[in-house]
């Protein structure tokens, strides 16, 4: 334990990320709605810079839009497959005072079925098509598993949805690639690694034809889902009648797809830097980028030097927010070692320390929250040093990350297993680490596997097969039938 009071994060990831949440000001979890939670202002900053990073990246090639909170019963009922996957979260609005509604209202727990009828009226001809649109909403799902904040909500409060809609299969593929990488652009913003697989056919968007996912290792060794792009073809296109005239003049169904983001990618932050002084925030979503603490010793405050170190440690807030850094100046009566303390808890990548002994040397010291390598820096040259010090604390922290995560992507060899694989062997690999192991197509393999362990089957790997691959490059066999298969990842999940 740390003097803070901190646990680390690796022993007993809930507390401490529960402890966090509270002490870095991310969110108020006494809320008395189970599974609502109140974004704090720091938490709030921090979730709207990065959905900054999330909304410029979809402005490129979507546009925004809005659609309403509540969908029609009949309208929510009608894709078959997508209502057996939602049935049991959907929470119905059917009263409006004391007056029974005549056709019950959902609140949304995503928005196809909202959207999609209306995309029936806005599209035409092949000259209406690609349609690419997204909003950040509040979406509603009675989840019954246990809930925690930002990773399972019963109101995501950050809903970012993307629905598109194309001419042709091909067209629709395509955008899942781009989609895929859009995703890739976001996250390596912020500093957060992933493996991108293809979910079994079992855990699949209900109404998709197929779903790509994004998943981050987090402290425990379980993975969360933080992102997914799924193809519908023309599934929904069928329900809800959503046609066409090709240039030919006929009439035909659209492609579609759609992918969404919420607020775990706020909590994959968290989680992942993190540690056990508190946050550690890559600068780029930091709402605080750099702190200055003047270093004025209270029995010393008519000293000699200290109304040149307020001086000097104001003129270098001036300069850096001249230069676009987010930063503040701490002069709180506090004691400087209080202060540390409180901006490392809220993840301040970078604290700047001034006193009468740097300012006779013209220089202050750079103290880095990734690291705590302490530096000093000219005054002439700390505001380029500052941006050049974020720039690698950002780097760092990302560097550190996928190597975290690359060394807990474990392979299970096949050659090891000739028949049967040990289920001991796998239960201990599982336990902290992502494992690659061979599966055949079954369902019933993969679903003997995911009872047996208490994993998830995130699923083959998407691209770079590499992370995945077994070194033996004969016949591969599944772990449960030996009959032969191909590389998934396997996870302990959220
Ligand atoms: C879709 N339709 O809905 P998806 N709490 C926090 N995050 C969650 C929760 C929850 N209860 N449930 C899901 N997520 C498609 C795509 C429009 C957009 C997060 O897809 O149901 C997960 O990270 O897969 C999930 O990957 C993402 O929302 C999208 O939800």
């Amino acid at each position: 334990m740390h003097q803070n009071g901190i646990l680390k994060k690796e022993d007993n990831f809930s507390s401490w990320y529960n402890e966090i949440l509270k002490r870095a000001g991310i969110l108020d979890v006494r809320y008395p709605v189970k599974g609502e939670y109140v974004w704090y202002p720091y938490g709030l900053k921090l979730r709207n810079l990065i959905y900054n990073i999330l909304r410029s990246l979809m402005d490129k090639e979507h546009e925004e839009v809005l659609f309403p909170l509540l969908i029609r019963r009949d309208e929510l009922l009608k894709e078959k497959e997508h209502i057996k996957g939602f049935e049991d979260e959907v929470f119905w609005v059917t009263h409006g005072g004391s007056t029974e509604l005549d056709i019950p209202l959902a609140l949304r727990p995503t928005s196809e079925t909202a959207i999609y009828p209306v995309f029936k009226l806005w599209i035409r001809s092949h000259r209406d098509l690609p349609i690419r649109v997204y909003q950040i909403v509040n979406t509603f799902r009675y989840e019954t598993k246990h809930t925690r904040p930002l990773i399972r909500v019963r109101e995501i409060t950050s809903f970012k949805e993307a629905h598109t809609a194309h001419a042709s299969r091909a067209e629709a593929e395509e955008q899942i690639k781009k989609a895929v990488a859009l995703y890739k652009l976001f996250f390596d913003q912020l500093a957060v690694p992933y493996v991108i697989t293809k979910r079994p056919s079992w855990d699949k968007f209900p109404g998709a034809e197929y779903s790509i996912a994004f998943d981050t290792l987090m402290p425990d060794g379980r993975t969360m889902q933080i992102a997914t792009i799924h193809l519908l073809g023309e599934n929904f296109a069928r329900t809800f009648d959503i046609r066409y005239e090709a240039e030919d003049g006929s009439s035909k169904l659209v492609n579609q797809t759609c992918y969404g983001i919420s607020e775990r990618c706020v909590a994959a932050v968290i989680a992942v830097h993190g540690d056990e002084h508190g946050l550690i925030l890559p600068p780029k979503v930091a709402p605080i980028q750099v702190v200055i603490v003047p270093i004025i010793f209270s029995g010393d405050k008519n000293g000699s030097g200290m109304e040149e170190v307020k001086e000097a440690c104001i003129s270098l807030y001036e300069a850096l927010k001249e230069a676009d850094v987010r930063v503040i100046l701490d002069d709180s009566p506090e004691r400087p070692g209080a202060k540390y303390y409180y901006w490392e808890m809220k993840g301040v990548p970078l604290r700047i320390e001034l006193g009468p002994r740097d300012l006779n040397n013209n220089s202050c010291v750079f103290v880095r929250r990734d690291d705590f390598r302490k530096t000093q820096v000219s005054l002439n040259t700390a505001v380029p040093e500052v941006k050049k010090t974020l720039d690698d604390i950002q780097r760092h922290l990302y560097a550190r990350a996928k190597e975290k995560l690359a060394s807990n992507i474990i392979n299970i060899e096949d050659s090891k297993m000739g028949k049967m694989v040990e289920m001991d062997e796998l239960r201990k690999a599982v336990r902290n680490s992502i494992i690659s192991l061979t599966l055949c197509d079954n369902e019933s393999c993969g679903k003997e596997l995911e009872d047996t362990l208490g994993v998830s089957v995130l699923g083959e790997v998407y691209e770079d097969k590499g992370v995945a691959e077994g070194e033996g490059s004969g016949k591969k066999r599944c772990v449960i039938c030996t009959r032969s298969g191909s590389r998934v990842l396997v996870a302990r999940t959220y």
